[in-house]
């Protein structure tokens, strides 16, 4: 019999990629999605899946939640839902807190009483950190977490959840700490795809300028394909455990900015605006992780560098945008 897996946020830029991952492993993928009113919208990044199931459902309800997971039976669990955005997170803090921990609590809540053999991932995130760093320059497990964020604040109370019912109840419960990861499918609000997709269209002549808030913060940009078979691996370690993932190298906004209008024959300082309304009340102003954990353990390693990812980003708006 196939085995069965089942990712809530199955239509975001991790879920479609995973999906794929799965399919071609030979899984019988099942994925939940919350309504949209434009329907399009519901799968864009699934259309070029044919062996998925899509359920509708919501990880803040629970019964939608017990009745999907009761159906499916699955042997693996992959968390990915989330309200994903950091700034918006500033403007609907109770939203993202029901949904990135309450939500995760409900899930939690089914295994324990229903469902304790069935494997789960939760997506843990880099935005736990805030602005502690380590002194060489790295964030890791031992890092103390203190977020900046509501998004931040929701994800570590969720962090928290997954190794206290590991421990308290013997469950398989892991979580994957990605550091940023990007690719030619993630949303044009976040800063890759707004730069690369703004610095396309102004060199096409459709746009004048890229307006921008913090320039001066750093991230660990890596690839969500890497990623995604990182997340594979972690779910099926012998042992349940937290792990980092990340590429190692930090690279500023303005460093990310230079790169891609010099890609297309321009200078970024001749368009490129900041304004406040794209500043966060309180800004993560560093991210490097140290993946030698999940290098050693899993021998994973990112497979993309970061200037291919860039270019196939390039390449993917040069093509969709007439
Ligand atoms: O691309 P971003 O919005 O990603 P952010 O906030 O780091 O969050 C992403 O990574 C997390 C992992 O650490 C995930 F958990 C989370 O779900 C998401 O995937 O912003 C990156 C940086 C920030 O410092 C931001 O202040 O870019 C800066 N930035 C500057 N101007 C901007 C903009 N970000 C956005 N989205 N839009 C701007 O105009």
């Amino acid at each position: 019999m196939k085995k069965k897996a089942l990712i809530f946020g199955i239509s975001g830029q991790d879920g479609s990629y995973l999906s794929e991952l799965l399919n071609k492993k030979d899984y019988e993928v099942h994925g939940v999605v919350r309504r949209h009113s434009v329907a399009e919208n519901q799968s864009s990044r699934l259309i070029n899946l044919k062996n998925i199931k899509l359920h509708y459902g919501d990880i803040q309800d629970s019964l939608s939640v017990l009745n999907i997971i009761k159906k499916i039976n699955p042997g693996t669990i992959f968390n990915l839902a989330a309200m994903s955005h950091v700034r918006v997170s500033f403007d609907k803090p109770a939203f993202t807190l029901q949904t990135n921990g309450i939500g995760v609590l409900n899930i939690l809540e089914i295994l324990r009483y229903e469902f304790p053999k069935i494997k789960y991932y939760q997506a843990s995130s880099s935005e736990m950190f805030g602005n502690s760093v380590d002194k060489d320059g790295y964030q890791r497990l031992s890092t103390p977490m203190i977020p900046t964020s509501p998004y931040g604040c929701a994800k570590l109370l969720a962090y928290n959840l997954v190794r206290h019912y590991r421990v308290a109840y013997n469950l398989h419960l892991c979580n994957g700490i990605l550091f940023n990861h990007e690719s030619p499918r993630r949303g044009s609000n976040f800063v890759t795809s707004k730069i690369i997709k703004t610095a396309v269209e102004i060199k096409k002549g459709k746009k004048k300028k890229l307006v921008l808030g913090n320039l001066d913060s750093f991230r660990d940009w890596g690839h969500s394909k890497d990623y995604v078979r990182a997340i594979y691996e972690i779910v099926n370690y012998k042992k349940p455990l937290d792990w980092i993932v990340a590429t190692g190298e930090a690279r500023s906004i303005r460093d990310l900015c230079k790169l891609v209008f010099k890609k297309l024959g321009m200078n970024y300082l001749d368009y490129v605006k900041q304004d406040k309304k794209y500043m966060r009340p309180e800004e993560l102003k560093y991210l490097r992780g140290d993946s030698s954990q999940i290098r050693k353990a899993l021998k994973w390693k990112p497979n993309i560098s970061f200037e291919d990812m860039v270019e196939e980003i390039i390449n993917y708006w040069k093509k969709n945008i007439q």
